[in-house]
C-alpha cells in the first residue's frame, strides 16, 4: 500500500475507519462521497488533519481513473458506471473484507443471513467470552471490521457479514462461517434472490479444507451449494436429525460434534423456531472453538434476545404489544407471525425493497385478524392482503399504534413487524421501534 493512491468510496461508518487505516498504511488516500460535504462535516475534519483528501458531492470519473485501487463502503453498489469504467482499465475494486482480512491477528468466525445475523453474533460473543475466551464482536452489527486491528491479544473475532460485503469478496476465508438463512431481501440492490444467495454464500467459497460452513439444512439451496464447497460442513434445522450438526428432539435442542450437548428449549428465554435456529448456529461454532457446556450454558438459558426483534413491549387490558421493527422483509414477519398466539393485529410497510408481499398471504388469514399498513408501498402489501383480511392503510406510526389497539381488543397480539425497511419514514429500524414503544406506552 505503500505511496500507492488509493479511492475511499463513501464516508459513513466505514470509509471513514478504512480511510484511516490506508492511510496508517503509508497510501495517499482520497474519500469520494456523493453526498453533500455538509452533510459529512464530523468526520472531514479528522481526515482532513491527516492529509486525507475529501471529494464530496459526486464521484469524478477522473478522480477513479487516477488510482491505483478502489475500495467500496458496503452500501456503495459496485455495479456504479464509474467502477465499471475503472475496472475496464485494470483498476482493482475491493471491499473492507479483502482489504482487512490478511492482517486479522486471530481466527475468524463470520456470520451472515437475511435474519438472525445480529441475535446470532451478539449471543455467540457472550458465550465466547463465558468460557474465557478473548473475542472482539463487531462487523455489519454497527463497528467496522477494520476497527478490530485495534485490539491486541484475541482469540477469536466473532463478525457480522452483509451480502453487501460479501458482494466483492475474492479472499475473506473465515476459519468458521455461518449462513443463517437466505429468504428475499435487497432485492433492490441484487436484482433477484439467486444473485443474493450467491453472495451470502461468498462468506464460504474461498475456506478452505480445515474451516467449518455451518448452514440451515433445511434450506435444500443452501444444502445443495454446500457440497461444492471445500470446508467441513454442519447443517442444522428442524427437519431432519442432521448429525454431525444441529437439530430438534422432543422439545431439546441437540448438538453433535465432538460432545453430545442437549438444551431444553423451555430454559431459553429466545423463543420462536427461527431463534432455536439461531442457537444452534451457535452452540456449533462453541463447540468447535473448544468451550464447554458447563462453561456456557448460564449465559445461553439468560440471553434475552435483542431490542426490536420480537420485543415484549407491554400488556394493556387484555392486548400485548410486540416490537418487532427490526424486521424488514418478509421472511422476518412471517417467523414473527409464527411465533405468537394468535388472534394478532400487524402492522406493517415501509419501503419494500422489491419484494413480492404475495407470500404473506397465508400466513395473514392463519395468524391475523387485521392489518394495519403505513408507509411508501402499504398499498401494494394492502393489495395482498385485503384478500384474506380486513386491511386499513394510516399516515402514521401513532394512528397505526392506535388503530391497532382499537382493532385487537379485548384479547390479542398486537405486533409491529413491518416486512420492510424504515427509511421512507424514519432514520433507521431503531427509530421506528423506539417511536412504536413510546406510542404505546402513550396509550
Ligand atoms: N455513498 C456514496 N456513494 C454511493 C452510496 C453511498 O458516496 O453510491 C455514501 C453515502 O453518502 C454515505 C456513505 O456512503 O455517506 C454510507 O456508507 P454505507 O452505506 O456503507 O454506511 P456505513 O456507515 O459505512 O455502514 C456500513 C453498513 N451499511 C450498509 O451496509 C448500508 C452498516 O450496516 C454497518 O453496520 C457498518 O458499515 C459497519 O460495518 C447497516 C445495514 O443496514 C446497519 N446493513 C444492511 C443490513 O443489515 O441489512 C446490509
Amino acid at each position: 500500500m505503500q505511496s500507492k493512491r488509493f479511492v475511499v468510496v463513501g464516508l459513513g461508518k466505514t470509509g471513514f475507519a478504512l480511510a484511516k487505516f490506508l492511510y496508517q498504511q503509508g497510501a495517499k488516500v482520497l474519500v469520494s462521497d456523493h453526498s453533500p460535504l455538509e452533510q459529512l462535516k464530523p468526520r472531514v475534519k479528522e481526515l482532513m488533519s491527516l492529509g486525507i483528501e475529501i471529494e464530496a458531492g459526486g464521484h469524478k470519473e477522473e478522480t477513479f481513473l487516477r488510482a491505483d485501487g478502489i475500495v467500496l463502503s458496503p452500501g456503495v453498489n459496485p455495479h456504479l458506471p464509474v467502477l465499471k469504467l475503472a475496472k475496464a482499465k485494470g483498476i482493482p475494486v475491493w471491499g473492507e473484507l479483502d482489504i482487512v482480512f490478511p492482517y486479522l491477528p486471530c481466527p475468524v468466525i463470520a456470520i451472515t443471513g437475511t435474519n438472525g445475523k445480529t441475535t446470532t453474533t451478539t449471543l455467540l460473543g457472550k458465550l465466547l467470552k463465558a468460557a474465557g475466551k478473548r473475542v472482539w464482536v463487531g462487523g455489519n452489527i454497527g463497528t467496522p471490521l477494520v476497527e478490530a486491528l485495534k485490539e491486541k491479544d484475541l482469540d477469536f473475532i466473532v463478525a457480522e457479514v452483509s451480502s453487501f460485503q460479501l458482494e466483492i469478496n475474492t479472499s475473506f476465508h473465515p476459519f468458521v462461517a455461518i449462513c443463517l438463512n437466505v429468504a428475499e431481501d435487497h432485492l433492490d440492490r441484487h436484482g433477484s434472490l439467486e444473485v443474493y444467495r450467491q453472495c451470502k454464500l461468498k462468506i464460504a467459497q474461498k475456506q478452505r479444507k480445515n474451516d467449518w460452513f455451518i448452514f440451515d439444512g433445511d434450506d435444500p439451496a443452501l444444502s445443495e451449494a454446500a457440497l461444492l464447497l471445500k470446508s467441513e460442513k454442519l447443517p442444522f434445522g428442524i427437519k431432519k436429525d442432521y448429525v454431525p450438526g444441529a437439530y430438534l428432539e422432543k422439545g431439546k435442542i441437540i448438538i453433535t460434534l465432538k460432545e453430545r450437548w442437549e438444551i431444553p428449549i423451555e430454559v431459553l428465554k429466545l423463543k420462536g423456531t427461527h431463534n432455536y435456529k439461531n442457537v444452534m448456529a451457535a452452540l456449533l461454532a462453541a463447540q468447535i472453538t473448544g468451550c464447554e457446556l458447563a462453561q456456557i450454558e448460564q449465559t445461553l438459558k439468560q440471553f434475552p434476545g435483542l431490542p426490536h426483534r420480537l420485543e415484549w413491549v407491554r400488556s394493556l387490558n387484555g392486548v400485548s404489544f410486540y416490537n418487532d421493527s427490526k424486521a424488514t422483509n418478509i421472511s422476518a414477519t412471517l417467523a414473527a407471525l409464527e411465533s405468537l398466539e394468535p388472534p394478532i393485529v400487524l402492522i406493517a410497510g415501509g419501503l419494500g425493497k422489491g419484494q413480492d408481499f404475495t407470500s404473506l398471504g397465508p400466513a395473514l388469514q392463519q395468524r391475523t385478524k387485521a392489518v394495519v399498513l403505513l408507509g411508501k408501498d402499504a398499498p401494494k402489501i394492502a393489495a395482498i392482503s385485503k384478500q384474506y383480511v380486513p386491511t386499513f392503510i394510516v399516515s402514521d406510526l401513532r394512528a397505526a399504534v392506535r388503530k391497532a389497539w382499537e382493532l385487537a381488543r379485548p384479547k390479542g397480539q398486537v405486533l409491529l413487524s413491518p416486512a420492510c425497511a424504515s427509511f421512507d419514514m424514519f432514520k433507521g429500524y431503531q427509530e421506528r421501534g423506539e417511536y412504536f414503544k413510546e406510542e404505546v406506552y402513550a396509550l
